[in-house]
Parts: C-alpha cells; sequence; structure tokens
C-alpha cells in the first residue's frame, strides 16, 4: 500500500483509523528506529487501509516532547510518511478552548499556530539541514494549506455543522503539566484559540518536506481563566472526546462528514 494521506490520531482520536477498509497494522515497536507510545489513548500502531477508497495511513498515538523525546524524534514518523510517498497530512488533536466563544465539542480547523517550544529554541529541524528532505529555512506563513483549509470548512458547511466548526490558532505548550490560568490568558492575549502539547513539530517537519497539511483539534475542555473557576484540566476529561473523519468515494480529499460525539 501507497498512502496519499497520513492522518495523526490525537488523544483519544484513535477512533479515526477504526473506518479503514483492508487494514494492516504495524505496531510502533515492531518498527525500526521509531519511538514509543507512552501515554493514555495513544495505542502506538500504525493502520494502513482504505478511507472510501483512499489508500490511507492513520498513526493512532503519536509521540509527545513530554515524553521525554527530542523534537525530531518525535516527528521521525512524518518523514516517514513522506518516504513512503504520503503527500497530505491531517493532524488531529485533543485541546483546550482558550478563544471565549468555544465549547466543549467544537471542532477547530487550525488557521496557524503559536510554539512555545520553538520561540524557546525547541524546533525540529535544528541541526544540520538534510537536503534531501527540504530546505534550511522553511516558510511557515502557509503551514496550514488555505485551499484544504477551504474544502473543509465548504463540506462542514454542506452538512449544516457550521455551529460547532471553528477556525483558529493552535499553541504549543511543552506539558506535561496543564496551562496556569495566568498562562492560559496570556496565551489568548497572543492571539491562540486553544492550547495542547503536539502537532506543532509535526506540522513544521511536514512543510519541510513539502507535504500539504490540514489540522484539526478538538477542544474537549475550556481551558480555566479565571480563579473563581472550580474547573480542572484532566486527561480523562481529554481522552471522552471521539472525532470521525470519513472522505468522500473517489475524491483525493473531501471531508464529507464530520461526527462530533459532544461530551
Ligand atoms: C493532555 O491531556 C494530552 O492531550 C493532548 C495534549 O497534547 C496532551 O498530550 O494530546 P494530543 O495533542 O496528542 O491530542
Amino acid at each position: 500500500q501507497r498512502p496519499k494521506t497520513a492522518i495523526i490520531c490525537g488523544s483519544g482520536l484513535g477512533g479515526l483509523a477504526d473506518v479503514l477498509d483492508n487494514k494492516t497494522i504495524f505496531p510502533c515497536e515492531d518498527i525500526p528506529h521509531f519511538p514509543r507510545s507512552t501515554v493514555a489513548g495513544h495505542i502506538g500502531r500504525l493502520v494502513f487501509g482504505d478511507l472510501s477508497g483512499q489508500p490511507c495511513v492513520c498513526m493512532q498515538g503519536r509521540f509527545h516532547y513530554y515524553e521525554g523525546y527530542s523534537v525530531s524524534t518525535v516527528t521521525f514518523p512524518i518523514r516517514v510518511f513522506f518516504l513512503l510517498g504520503v503527500e497530505i497530512l491531517i493532524v488531529t488533536n485533543a485541546a483546550g478552548g482558550l478563544n471565549p466563544h468555544f465549547q466543549v465539542g467544537d471542532i477547530m480547523f487550525i488557521r496557524d499556530h503559536i510554539s512555545m517550544l520553538g520561540l524557546g529554541g525547541q524546533n525540529p529541524l535544528r541541526g544540520p539541514n538534510d537536503e534531501r528532505f527540504g530546505v534550511r529555512f522553511p516558510c511557515m506563513s502557509d503551514a496550514y494549506e488555505q485551499d484544504l483549509l477551504s474544502l473543509a470548512m465548504e463540506s462542514a458547511q454542506e452538512l449544516g455543522f457550521l455551529s460547532f466548526v471553528r477556525e483558529g490558532v493552535y499553541c504549543l505548550q511543552a506539558g506535561p503539566s496543564y496551562e496556569t490560568i495566568a498562562e492560559c490568558r496570556a496565551l489568548h492575549a497572543l492571539g491562540g484559540d486553544a492550547v495542547g502539547m503536539s502537532t506543532v513539530p509535526e506540522v513544521i517537519v511536514a512543510r519541510h518536506c513539502g507535504l500539504r497539511v490540514l489540522g484539526i483539534s478538538l477542544i474537549t475542555n475550556k481551558a480555566v481563566m479565571n480563579y473563581n473557576s472550580q474547573e480542572k484540566a484532566n486527561h480523562e476529561e481529554v481522552l471522552a472526546g471521539e472525532l470521525q473523519l470519513i472522505l468522500e468515494l473517489g475524491k483525493p480529499l473531501h471531508p464529507n462528514a464530520w461526527v462530533c460525539i459532544p461530551l
């Protein structure tokens, strides 16, 4: 199988791979040089198969910097996908909503990102540049492709899903501790709409090697923004989300059904 599309399943979102037909499954520990998944809600395997007739690979379980891996190790699978012939990367994640208008269960298409790790010097492309993958100084102003974003929004509109589909800026913080109230306020003031501990390094490496990227956050909790709140972020709440993406028959990428099961 030579998938053209790779989907990275976020925390608790591994069910995305269940809809693939003709599955072939490889546990990550059987793949040379792959990291091991250590987080609940990340099974740690590659599932190859067909999604509405389109060859796809789903990574059920991603790797995170907070697990102790470097940002370049976290993104190793992206280069494997590139070498396999993948052209489109769909990154999904579970994220906390910073935007006060976002509700739990909303889907946010990622328009852009702010990387606290990257701004602080933890960029996966740090070190000698391997020209076989891309240029030394890749542009990131078009990291999330406008055409894919528009297509996804059109689909959402056709399906009457606009009431829970958003667009916004994803903020990366290193984790594993969740954000403080002051950090949430600061990230929101900087222009962030959602916050999480993944995705951005994968997108940087994907763009470096020319993959087209669509990013999707499922808002699994509202970030705590004031000191009177009794809410406490926790991973159980994050895992309660579920996101299903079905690609339309005969089209290379047209998410024709987004089913969001509200928490
Ligand atoms: C925290 O509950 C975990 O959920 C999110 C955060 O990044 C963190 O890993 O997971 P994904 O980003 O992998 O969806």
